[in-house]
């Protein structure tokens, strides 16, 4: 039989007590955030009867998960981050701030401070040259109406041939394939690069472990993640999905959208001055305007940022 006693009083009020609520210190946002998850973690335990032993390995889990720095991967690998997104669509679709380039996840993988150029960037720093297909990626940022946007930045990062990024990858070199773009007059940016290859779970890690419970792969289509700001105009995190990759409508983080798949272009014509098979690749992004100053900033996620030299 099924006992339940997180409704009565006595249990409500011991975890009031727990959350802060008997004392006047402290955050009265985040002690009524806690109580709340000690309410429904409690429900949870009750309604699924989670026994001791389930209880004690998802505390160990998230232990685990912590040690190794994937927690920003599970919430992407749950779709908790794609529903963040889902969430911030609906809210704009009543508040009538709509229209543009469809925002999609940051993902865990960002590092601050990329090097900055004007208009135009190399973004790769040779090492795959062997092994990659070059990457010329261009377009324009543009408003609502379709006037390009100067001045904007365009930060932008993206995986290597093995689906590792640098930094989080330490056989990289700094900030490789990490790079602001300043747009020109005609709101055009141009990069040349590698063509990313996607990124998969770290087999051995503890999301990959939970997706494996789920009967789930824990792969992304081959991607390229764009943050896009300008004065004036309101902040876009997005992505470019590559078009032709296995997983880009099977995608573990539920990045891929309508409006964010790249149509990447293979040629083989000695065109762009490189021998052999390279890649085109045009993506323009449309910007909303900005609502207010806070419109036109990322959001406060914690992020990495490289130490130079370091
Ligand atoms: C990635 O490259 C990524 O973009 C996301 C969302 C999760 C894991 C790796
Ligand atoms: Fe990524």
């Amino acid at each position: 039989m099924t006992v339940k006693i997180s409704h009565t009083a006595d249990i409500q009020k011991f975890f009031e007590e727990a959350a802060g609520f008997g004392n006047d210190q402290g955050s009265p946002r985040l002690k009524r955030i806690v109580l709340r998850i000690l309410q429904d973690t409690a429900k949870i335990i009750e309604d699924l009867e989670v026994t001791d032993d389930e209880f004690w390995t998802a505390v160990d889990y998230l232990n685990r998960l912590g040690g190794r720095n994937e927690a920003g991967l599970l919430v992407a690998g749950l779709g908790i981050e794609h529903f963040l997104d889902l969430l911030q669509d609906a809210r704009d679709e009543l508040a009538g701030q709509t229209g543009g380039t469809p925002r999609t996840i940051e993902g865990p993988l960002y590092v601050a401070g990329a090097p900055i150029a004007q208009g135009e960037t190399r973004m790769d720093d040779g090492s795959e040259e062997s092994v990659a297909t070059t990457m010329f990626l261009e377009g324009q940022v543009l408003d609502l109406d379709g006037k390009p946007v100067a001045g904007a930045i365009v930060d932008l990062w993206h995986a290597n041939t093995k689906g590792n990024y640098s930094y989080f990858d330490q056989s990289q070199s700094e900030y490789n394939l990490r790079r602001r773009i300043v747009t020109d007059a005609e709101g055009r940016y141009r990069a040349r690069s590698i063509v990313p290859s996607g990124y998969g779970c770290n087999p051995e890690g503890p999301t990959q472990e939970c997706l494996d419970q789920l009967g789930r792969h824990g792969q992304r289509p081959a991607h390229i993640h764009f943050f896009i700001s300008a004065p004036g105009y309101r902040h876009l995190t997005t992505q470019i999905n590559l078009s032709g990759d296995k997983y880009l409508w099977d995608d573990f983080a539920y990045a891929t959208r309508d409006g964010l798949v790249g149509e990447i272009a293979f040629r083989e014509d000695g065109a762009r001055g490189v021998s052999g098979r390279y890649a085109e690749l045009e993506f323009s992004f449309q910007l909303q305007k900005a609502a207010d100053a806070d419109d036109e900033q990322r959001s406060h996620r914690p992020r990495a940022l490289q130490v130079q030299g370091a």
